[in-house]
């Protein structure tokens, strides 16, 4: 069993002490990147991309490559699940995800199935493969989404700027939306203990859309769910604890029952004070944030001081996991990126002082 060299990312998420703040991003591996255009277009499109092994570890690793990040991600999609399930995922360039069968009739939904995890063999496989190409840098993270994020997609069809139909079945046939919900939180929960048996140090569940939702709704149709999920997970594997990140984008206000959802760590948006989140929740979770991804088309003064007020915001010890409050966006310069995470080392350890 290969040794862990660098654990800073998974102490910090279990609140234990640390030299300085572990940093890693969200969309870490992407289009912002010239090396990963090159491979997706070696691959074909970005869904051979993530069902090629080689390419997919291929990918992982570049940005580690080029950045002392603390932390990989696998590369993969969280809409992975309901192709599983048979929705028909393909991606309209310029467009993002689709899905051939979305769930928009009763028939439909009465259909749908929790998938046979050897449908997902590719994505163990990358997991694997990473671990070893890996061999010890830095922890590696599984994910998914939501039982309701991946809900909005399959209902939907796609992205949306509204979801109209997903709130349409939410508040005419709310039985229908808890059957799909039912159904998603036992696939994703299949599939996160199938990353983590393959290798998946941490695991992170994407709850991208929980935002959308009223104050009720949101603990109806997401937050149990959440815990569904979260409740069924293997959190000790092999002698080594696996820590959960929950991120709710847009979740704010609901820090408090998000903390009892029994993740380990929130992850976080701009829009909440990592100083205020701290005193509300930091007695019972770790917080991983929350930096703007538009704060890196700054300047580098901009990034050094928005590094030092986040870093001064959570405080003094351990309990923060350094991130953006969103995935980078594509049109970021790599070179700012590398000036992030340099500075984040740079200036965190002073906080780390007993
Ligand atoms: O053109 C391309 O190359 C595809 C762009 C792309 C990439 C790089 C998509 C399509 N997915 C990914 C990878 C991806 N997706 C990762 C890889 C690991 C890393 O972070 O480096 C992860 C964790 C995801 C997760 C994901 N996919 C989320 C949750 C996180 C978030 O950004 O909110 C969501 C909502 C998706 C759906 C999705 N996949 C791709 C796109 C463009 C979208 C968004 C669609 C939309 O709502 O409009």
């Amino acid at each position: 069993m290969t040794v862990l060299l660098n654990d800073t990312f998974l102490r910090a998420l279990l609140r234990q002490p640390v030299d300085y703040t572990p940093v890693w991003l969200m969309r870490q591996a992407g289009r912002y990147l010239p090396e990963y255009r090159a491979t997706r277009s070696r691959a074909g499109s970005f869904l051979q991309l993530c069902q090629n092994t080689e390419l997919a570890t291929e990918v992982t690793l570049q940005p580690l490559d080029r950045f002392d990040l603390d932390a990989a991600i696998l590369f993969s999609d969280i809409l992975t699940v309901p192709d599983a399930m048979g929705l028909g995922l393909h991606f309209v360039e310029g467009e993002g995800p689709k899905f051939a069968h979305p769930l928009q009739d009763e028939e439909a939904v009465r259909r749908l199935q929790v998938p046979d995890m050897n449908k997902l063999q590719y994505v163990f496989e990358a997991v694997k493969s990473i671990r070893l190409a890996l061999d010890g840098r830095v922890p590696l993270i599984g994910f998914s989404g939501s039982p309701f994020t991946l809900a909005c997609y399959m209902v939907e069809g796609g992205g949306s700027r509204d979801f109209r139909l997903l709130k349409t079945m939410m508040y005419k046939r709310p039985e229908l939306l808890h059957h799909i919900l039912t159904t998603n939180a036992e696939a994703v929960t299949l599939y996160l203990n199938e990353q983590i048996e393959a290798g998946a140090q941490v695991v992170q569940i994407f709850d991208t859309w929980g935002g959308i939702l009223s104050d009720a709704c949101f603990v109806e149709y997401d937050l149990f769910y959440l815990r569904q999920v979260i409740s069924g997970l293997k959190r000790h594997v092999h002698g080594r604890q696996v820590p959960v990140v929950l991120f709710t984008k847009g979740g704010g206000l609901w820090l408090e029952k998000l903390a009892q959802s029994g993740a380990d760590a929130l992850g976080t948006d701009w829009t909440i004070n990592l100083h205020q989140a701290r005193e509300r929740v930091g007695h019972q979770v770790a917080l991983q944030g929350n930096l703007d991804p538009f704060a890196l088309f700054g300047t580098k003064e901009l990034i050094d001081s928005e590094v030092k007020r986040l870093l001064t915001d959570y405080g003094h010890g351990s309990g923060h996991v350094f991130n953006l409050g969103h995935g980078i966006n594509q049109h970021t310069d790599p070179e700012q990126i590398k000036y992030l995470i340099d500075a984040v080392h740079r200036l965190s350890p002073k906080f780390h002082t007993s």
